[in-house]
C-alpha cells in the first residue's frame, strides 16, 4: 500500500500514552519516524478553567511540540512568546499564579469558545492540530471531564495548584482523578485501540502517577489496551534514581514507592512486556520478569528524540516476534 509515494509497513501503526513535557519529547521523535502512523493519547487529568478558559496543558505541550512551536526554555507555553496580557492582569490586581502568554491566550480563546459552541475536545484539537501542520493524531483520553486531584497533608489541592501555585512543596498522600468514573474513552481512542494494523503500544517517560494513571484509570481503557495483543512497551522516567524533570521522584518518595525502573515496572503491573530503561540504571532491572532494553535515555537534542524513537520501535518489534507471557495472559 502506498500513501503520497512512502511505502507502508501495513501494521505500522503506534499508540503513545503521554502526559506533559517529558512524555513529548519522545512524541517528537515517534512522529519525525511514523508521521500520520502515530496516535498519541494525552492526559486531560491537568486540565483545569482558569479565568474563564478552558486550559489543557499536556495536549498543549504535545501541540506545541510537534508543531515546533514549543518553549523549550520554559517547558512549557509558546516559542517567542509576549506576556503584555499578564502584565495588564497584574495591574487590574486578577489573578497572576498562572502564567498564559499572548500567543498560548489566543488557543486557549478560540479552543474555550469552540467548546462552549457544543464541540468535543477531541475535534477541536483535532482541527487545530491539522491548522498547526501536525500529521499525528493528538487525541484527549476522554472528553469527559476528570480532574487530578493531589491529597497533600495541607488539605485537597486541584492538581495546577499543587503543581504551578505551590510549586509541589506539599507532601503528597494521595492522588485521585475527580470525574473518572464517569468518564468515557472516545470513539477515536477506542478505535486507534482495536485498529488491526496497530503495531505497539508505547508509556511515554512522563510521570506514572500524575499522567499515565489518569488515562488508564478511564474506565474501559485499559482493558482496550489489554486486548490489543500487541507489544506494550514503556520509557521509565527515571535515570540513576531521579526523574530528569518534575517531581516524579519527589512523589515516589512520598508515596514510599522507591524511585527505581523496577518501581514503575511494578507500577505499571502486568500491563508491560518491556521497559526501556537508561544505562545508568542497568545493573536495578537485571532480573525482572520482562524483557528489557538498555540504553541512553536522556533527550538533550533533536537527535536524542530521534535515536530513543529508534530504539523504543526497534525494542517493540524484537518483543512482537517472540511471544510474551504478559500479552498472552492479557489477551
Ligand atoms: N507551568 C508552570 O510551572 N507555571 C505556569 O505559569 C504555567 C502556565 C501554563 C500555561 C499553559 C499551559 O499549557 C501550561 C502551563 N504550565 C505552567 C505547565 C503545566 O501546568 C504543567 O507543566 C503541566 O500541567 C504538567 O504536565
Amino acid at each position: 500500500m502506498t500513501d503520497l509515494g512512502r511505502t507502508r509497513n501495513p501494521k505500522n501503526r503506534i499508540i503513545a500514552l503521554c502526559g506533559g513535557v517529558g512524555g513529548a519529547k519522545l512524541a517528537l521523535g515517534l512522529s519525525r519516524a511514523l508521521g500520520d502512523d502515530l496516535t498519541m493519547i494525552v492526559n486531560t487529568g491537568d486540565d483545569f478553567e482558569h479565568l474563564g478558559l478552558q486550559i489543557s496543558p499536556d495536549l498543549d505541550t504535545v501541540l506545541y511540540t510537534l508543531s515546533g512551536l514549543a518553549n523549550r526554555e520554559l517547558g512549557w507555553g509558546r516559542a517567542d512568546e509576549s506576556w503584555n496580557f499578564m502584565e495588564v492582569l497584574r495591574g487590574l490586581g486578577s489573578e497572576t499564579w498562572f502564567q498564559l502568554g499572548d500567543r498560548d491566550l489566543a488557543l486557549h480563546v478560540e479552543r474555550t469558545r469552540q467548546l462552549k459552541a457544543g464541540r468535543s475536545l477531541t475535534n477541536v484539537m483535532a482541527e487545530v492540530a491539522s491548522r498547526f501542520g501536525i500529521s499525528a493524531q493528538i487525541l484527549p483520553m476522554s472528553d469527559d471531564p476528570v480532574r487530578t486531584t493531589v491529597i497533600t497533608t495541607d488539605g485537597a489541592l486541584p492538581f495546577q495548584r499543587y503543581f504551578v501555585e505551590r510549586r509541589c512543596a506539599p507532601v503528597v498522600e494521595r492522588i485521585v482523578f475527580d470525574g473518572v468514573s464517569q468518564a468515557r474513552p472516545t470513539a477515536q481512542v477506542t478505535a486507534a485501540l482495536r485498529d488491526p494494523y496497530l503495531r505497539a503500544i508505547v508509556i511515554c517517560p512522563s510521570n506514572p502517577f500524575l499522567s499515565i494513571d489518569p488515562i488508564l484509570a478511564v474506565p474501559g481503557l485499559r482493558p482496550l489496551i489489554e486486548m490489543a495483543g500487541v507489544p506494550l512497551v514503556a520509557v521509565s522516567p527515571i535515570i540513576g534514581g531521579k526523574a530528569v524533570k518534575g517531581p516524579t521522584d519527589k512523589i515516589m518518595a512520598e508515596l514510599g514507592v522507591p524511585t527505581t525502573s523496577r518501581a514503575i515496572v511494578e507500577h505499571y503491573s502486568g500491563l508491560l512486556d518491556g521497559l526501556v530503561v537508561d544505562m545508568a540504571d542497568g545493573s536495578d532491572v537485571a532480573d525482572l520478569p520482562i524483557q528489557t532494553h538498555i540504553t541512553p535515555t536522556l533527550m538533550k537534542t533533536e537527535d536524542d528524540r530521534d535515536r530513543l524513537a529508534r530504539a523504543v520501535l526497534d525494542f517493540a518489534d524484537r518483543i512482537s516476534a517472540v511471544s510474551s507471557p504478559a500479552r498472552a495472559e492479557r489477551r
